[in-house]
């Protein structure tokens, strides 16, 4: 698949939160600061849509991001 497009849609500490899964997912679970972020910056192509830190533990959040919307234009933000 070919990156087209990418952003950021919305973090979550709390799974039922979470956007409707009404789309194909890839869910990139790992330790602390073993290079997920990274790994999502290079796959979009984009330096900061995943933030990245040095210290391990920054991050406790279920984020996700919509890759290619156009293809996929029925997505909605689930809001609260
Ligand atoms: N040497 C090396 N460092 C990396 C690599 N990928 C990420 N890092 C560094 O590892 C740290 C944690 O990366 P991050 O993507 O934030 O990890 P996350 O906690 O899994 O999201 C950052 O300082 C990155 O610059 C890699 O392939 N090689
Ligand atoms: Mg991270």
């Amino acid at each position: 698949m070919e990156i087209k497009e990418a952003r950021f849609v919305v973090s979550n500490t709390d799974v039922k939160k979470c956007p409707p899964p009404n789309k194909p997912e890839y869910a990139f679970i790992g330790r602390s600061n073993v290079g997920k972020s990274s790994l999502i910056n290079r796959l979009t192509n984009k330096k900061t849509l995943a933030k990245i830190s040095g210290k391990p533990g920054k991050t406790r959040l279920i984020n996700h991001y919509l890759i290619n919307e156009e293809v996929m234009p029925k997505f909605q933000k689930k809001s609260g």
